[in-house]
């Protein structure tokens, strides 16, 4: 159906990832529109392509939803529109405000596609109910389609905001805490305390990092909303108060990590894996309260939190103690250098995952008795 030959055609490149020193250089003041503009008409093609060969190798079943085509229909009309500046020269103002004003529309068009995929994902459920090898399909692909789009939007926000949307910036977990504490104690009339320790030797005080501020903001806010909601139900109805949740930055040779931890109870090992899972955390708002949403548990934060760690190079990992409390850990690059996009490439081994099913278990299922193959139960 979707078998434009431009697509063809530039889904057979693969995207240029970009350090995020080159976008520090973009938002310079004397950044050049011309040159962005120059490699913008081309990798914005390629990357949307990319993706949109991926979304056709989607199973049917997800694919024909109401919501999924909803969102490839936006996909095509921001391609085809980008193909208008195939051959528009960037000597001509008039041509590098039109794009401008193009890349804002299509900003705009993309930014329900989150929820309108989530949504996809529902009525998929509703129909055919969780299927294991379907849920892993889905899980490998909404975490490139995703990270796909956390590239596109950053390469937009990078051409269209003159000032610099990457930053060289004190890493101080306080403003998204604040955040989370006002959601919190609207919900529960409570929150715990924060307490930051930082942890370097060598570093300048406050540890700095060159990173995009809303990235860092989204995971920080997602953790801490998380902790909270784990802390403030927990001990909610205890004497001695709510333990603080405390934040540990600290700078290495390689990574910045950031550790947010919890005394929430924590959660059993068996269950860490779902909190990561689009189709297991994918469930209609509750309707007992239109409009609102609980704090945390709900929704795609975690999974999306991961892939902003990981679209530079870091990632994002939960070590948790059941009974005691979660320890989360934001890893980032240390270096600059280090820090370049990690971008989902369509290719022959990206086109296998959807395409060879489900294999044999290759580990033991546990059984409750002894399994003699020499008898059978079925006489
Ligand atoms: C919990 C569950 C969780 C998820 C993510 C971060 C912190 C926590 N704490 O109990």
């Amino acid at each position: 159906k979707h078998n434009n030959p431009r697509i063809e055609y530039y889904s057979r490149f693969s995207p240029s990832p970009l350090s995020i020193k080159q976008f520090l250089d973009f938002g310079q003041e004397n950044a050049c529109e011309k040159t962005s503009y120059m490699f913008l008409r081309k990798e914005l093609p390629v990357r949307l392509a990319n993706t949109m060969r991926e979304v056709n190798l989607l199973p049917d079943q997800l694919l024909s939803q109401p919501s999924v085509r909803l969102v490839q229909k936006w996909y095509m009309q921001s391609f085809v529109e980008l193909l208008d500046y195939e051959n528009r020269k960037g000597e001509d103002p008039q041509v590098l405000n039109d794009f401008l004003d193009l890349l804002i529309e299509i900003r705009n068009r993309h930014n329900d596609v989150v929820p309108t995929m989530a949504q996809g994902v529902i009525e998929y459920k509703e129909k055919f109910g969780f299927d294991p090898f379907i849920s892993s399909s889905i899980q490998y692909f909404l975490d490139r389609f995703y990270t796909n789009r956390i590239s596109f939007r950053m390469l937009i926000n990078q051409h269209s905001e003159q000032c610099t949307q990457c930053d060289r910036q004190a890493v101080v977990p306080g403003d998204a805490y604040e955040t989370a504490k006002m959601l919190c104690e609207k919900y529960y009339m409570a929150s715990p305390d924060l307490k930051v320790e930082e942890f370097h030797a060598h570093a300048p005080k406050p540890i700095q990092a060159v990173y995009v501020p809303s990235h860092l903001f989204h995971m920080l806010f997602e953790l801490f909303k998380n902790s909270m909601r784990a802390t403030v139900e927990l001990h909610e109805d205890s004497e001695g108060g709510l333990p603080p949740v405390k934040a540990k930055v600290t700078l290495g040779k390689e990574d910045l990590s950031i550790l947010i931890s919890d005394r929430g109870g924590g959660v059993p090992l068996r269950k860490i894996d779902r909190l990561f899972n689009y189709m297991y955390s994918t469930a209609p708002s509750p309707s007992f309260e239109p409009g609102a949403v609980p704090l945390a548990g709900f929704g795609y934060g975690l999974p999306i939190s991961r892939l902003y760690a990981r679209y530079f190079q870091g990632d994002l990992k939960l070590y948790s103690m059941e009974g005691v409390g979660t320890d989360a850990v934001i890893y980032l690059k240390a270096l600059s250098s280090e820090s370049f996009e990690r971008l989902p490439v369509f290719n022959k081994s990206a086109w296998r995952h959807y395409k060879v099913g489900p294999e044999a278990d290759d580990w033991s299922n546990p059984s409750t008795e002894p399994r003699d193959t020499s008898v059978s139960k079925y006489k």
